[in-house]
C-alpha cells in the first residue's frame, strides 16, 4: 500500500506540473484528493490494514496529501501571475500616447456674422422671420412701390421662372408677407439667400445674403431708424463707432438713405480699409413708403415703419478686410479655416 501511495505521490506530480491552466489543474486536484480520488480510495481502504500498519499507512497517507495541496497551490500561484503577465503583455495599452486628431469643423464667416447680427436684433426684441426664395413679382416689386419701369425688374437684373414668378432680389418680399398677414406692431427681421444677374468679380456674386429689418407702429420717426442703426453699429464694430446717414433714393421707403459707418480700422482718420474716406458704406435704409404700408393693408395715417437692408458679404468683408467676395464662395478650407 505504501508503494500504492508512493505512486499517487509521483504521478500526481507529474501532472501538477505539467498543468497548463487553473482549470486542468483543478481536474487533477479532483483525479487525486476529490472524493472519489485516488488518495481518497487509500484512506478509505485502510480498514483492511493491520492495527500494526494502520497509523504508519494514515501518517505517510496525509504527508502525501498535505505535499500534493501545497504543490497544487503552488502551481496555481504560478499558472495566475503567468497569466496576469500574459494579459499584461498582449492588452498594452499606452496611455500617454498623444490621441489621433480629429479635424472640427467651423461655421462659415457669413454664417458667423449672420448669427452675430441676429443676437443683437434678437435682442432688440426682434422676430426672425424668413420666406421662400422663389417669389412672386408682385411681393418682389410691385408691392414695394415699384415702378413698371424700374430697372431692378429687367431680365438682364432678375431671374425670372415666368413672367410672375422669380428668385427675390431682396429679401423685403418676407416683410412684405408679414405685413399682409398682421397689423402692427410689426418688428422683424428677415435674413436670408437673394439672387441678382450680375457677373461674378471681387464685390458681386449672383447669389449672396440680406439682413433686412422691418419695425412697424404709431409713431416711428427718422429718429428711431438712426438710433436703432446706432446701436447695431456699435454692437457690431465696438462702441466707438459712429454711423452717418446719406441721402438716397428707394422706391420702397421715403425718405431713403445711405448708411456708413465710421471706419473700424483707423477710427475715422483715413486708411486703407477705407480708402482715406474714414467711412465705410454699409447699408441702405429709410422710412417705409406710405403706399407699400396700403398696399398691405395698413393705414399710413395711423402707422408709419421704417425698413434697412444690409448685405451680409459686405459686412463680412469690411470686418475680416477680404478684399475679394469670390474667397467666400470657393470653399478653400485654407482660407475658411482662418475665421
Ligand atoms: C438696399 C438696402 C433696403 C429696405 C431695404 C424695405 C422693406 C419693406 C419696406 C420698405 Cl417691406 N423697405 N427694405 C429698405 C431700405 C433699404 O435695402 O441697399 N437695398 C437695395
Amino acid at each position: 500500500m505504501k508503494q500504492q501511495i508512493n505512486k499517487i505521490e509521483i504521478s500526481a506530480a507529474a501532472e501538477i506540473a505539467a498543468a497548463a491552466d487553473t482549470q486542468s489543474l483543478e481536474a487533477v486536484r479532483i483525479k487525486y484528493l476529490g472524493k472519489k480520488g485516488a488518495l481518497t480510495a487509500i484512506l478509505r481502504g485502510m480498514g483492511s490494514l493491520t492495527p500494526e500498519e494502520r497509523p504508519v499507512i494514515g501518517a505517510y497517507a496525509n504527508t502525501v496529501r498535505g505535499k500534493i495541496e501545497e504543490e497544487i497551490s503552488a502551481r496555481s500561484e504560478s499558472l495566475k501571475s503567468a497569466s496576469l503577465a500574459s494579459a499584461l503583455e498582449n492588452e498594452k495599452l499606452d496611455v500617454t500616447m498623444p490621441a489621433r486628431k480629429k479635424p472640427l469643423g467651423r461655421l462659415h464667416p457669413i454664417t458667423q456674422v449672420e448669427n452675430r447680427m441676429k443676437e443683437i436684433f434678437v435682442g432688440l426684441g426682434f422676430d426672425i422671420v424668413e420666406g421662400p426664395e422663389i417669389e412672386s413679382a408682385y411681393n418682389n416689386f410691385d408691392a414695394l412701390n415699384a415702378p413698371a419701369d424700374h430697372p431692378s425688374r429687367d431680365r438682364s437684373d432678375t431671374f425670372y421662372i415666368t413672367d410672375d414668378i422669380l428668385l427675390r432680389t431682396q429679401t423685403s418680399p418676407v416683410q412684405i408677407r408679414a405685413m399682409q398677414g398682421k397689423q402692427p406692431p410689426i418688428r422683424i427681421i428677415s435674413p436670408g439667400r437673394v439672387y441678382r444677374c450680375d457677373e461674378v468679380d471681387a464685390t458681386h456674386s449672383p447669389m449672396f445674403h440680406q439682413l433686412e429689418g422691418l419695425v412697424i407702429d404709431k409713431n416711428i420717426t427718422l429718429g428711431d431708424l438712426k438710433g436703432l442703426l446706432e446701436l447695431w453699429a456699435k454692437a457690431m464694430f465696438g462702441e466707438d463707432t459712429k454711423t452717418r446717414f446719406r441721402p438716397h433714393n428707394f422706391p420702397f421707403t421715403e425718405p431713403s438713405a445711405e448708411v456708413d459707418v465710421s471706419c473700424f480700422v483707423c477710427g475715422g482718420k483715413g486708411c486703407r480699409l477705407c480708402k482715406g474716406e474714414g467711412w465705410i458704406e454699409l447699408l441702405g435704409a429709410g422710412l417705409v413708403h406710405p403706399n407699400v404700408l396700403a398696399g398691405c393693408g395698413i393705414d399710413p395715417q395711423i402707422y408709419s415703419g421704417l425698413a434697412f437692408g444690409i448685405g451680409i458679404e459686405r459686412v463680412v468683408m469690411r470686418k475680416y478686410n477680404i478684399d475679394d467676395m469670390r474667397h467666400l464662395f470657393e470653399n478653400d478650407i485654407r482660407f475658411l479655416g482662418q475665421f
